[in-house]
């Protein structure tokens, strides 16, 4: 379930996040549950901000809204989108939000994959590239899969696999690939038994791709990718929620 979602939105998020304590930990073996990610949740604020709004499916309501900022570059004002927020299955309920910094890059995707009302992955960006990914894999608001990233490649993906919020499973990739992975099997939030590059042989008879390389299933992201993509080409006026 959960690493089917993750490849079904490969192609759309591919993520994690920023979080200066968090970044330098990735390949600290003792490191527990990854600290909070960082992203400025202001800028899907509408205050001050122009709503402009999409219908994608031409069914006359809205499927996606954009929260346009005026910026002032030294004496130059100008028009950014600050935040975007996606009816992905035009149900009338939002599903995705996108929030972009003031240079217009992404820093934070938020998606609503089981369409309940609550976002169950995150996908942080620095300077547009994907830094960590979270995922809530039960569907109870926390997550239980953080994925840490490095130059885009997957570096590190942590587990707590009761969902508890405790990481109790650290995988180590280098270039990549699955190279080892430590489990607590005690209960101290470290990990104290290990296995090492399970998957190196048939990796090397059979390149596998990575997860964020990996073909995506229909299904959602078809819509996703629709809903996306169009949102670039049309537009009018209208209002926010979320
Ligand atoms: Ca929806
Ligand atoms: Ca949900
Ligand atoms: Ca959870």
């Amino acid at each position: 379930m959960t690493r089917a979602w993750l490849r079904l939105l490969a192609p759309l998020v591919l993520g994690c996040a920023s979080d200066p304590k968090e970044t330098k930990t990735a390949n600290d073996e003792k490191s527990t549950a990854p600290a909070s990610a960082q992203a400025d949740r202001g800028r899907c604020d509408p205050k001050d901000k122009r709503i402009v709004e999409l219908d994608i499916n031409r069914d006359g309501k809205p499927d996606v809204w954009k929260f346009v900022v005026t910026q002032t570059d030294q004496a130059a004002k100008f028009d950014a989108v600050a935040c975007k927020e996606v009816d992905l299955n035009f149900d009338g309920h939002k599903d995705m939000w996108v929030y972009y910094d003031n240079t217009g890059n992404v820093t934070l995707e938020e998606f609503d994959l089981d369409f309940d009302g609550n976002v169950d992955l995150w996908t942080y960006r620095q300077q547009g590239k994907v830094v960590r990914q979270e995922l809530d894999a039960n569907f109870d608001g926390k997550p239980d899969i953080w994925k840490l990233f490095e130059n885009e490649k997957v570096a590190q993906i942590q587990r707590a696999t009761n969902r508890n919020g405790k990481v109790d499973v650290w995988e180590y990739y280098e270039g990549g690939k699955l190279d080892r992975i430590g489990y607590d099997t005690l209960g101290t939030g470290k990990a104290d038994k290990w296995d090492r590059a399970p998957e190196e042989q048939v990796a090397e008879a059979a390149p596998t791709p990575t997860p964020a390389a990996a073909p995506a299933p229909a299904k959602a992201p078809a819509t996703a990718a629709a809903a996306t993509g169009a949102a670039k080409e049309t537009g009018k006026a209208g209002g926010s929620e979320k």
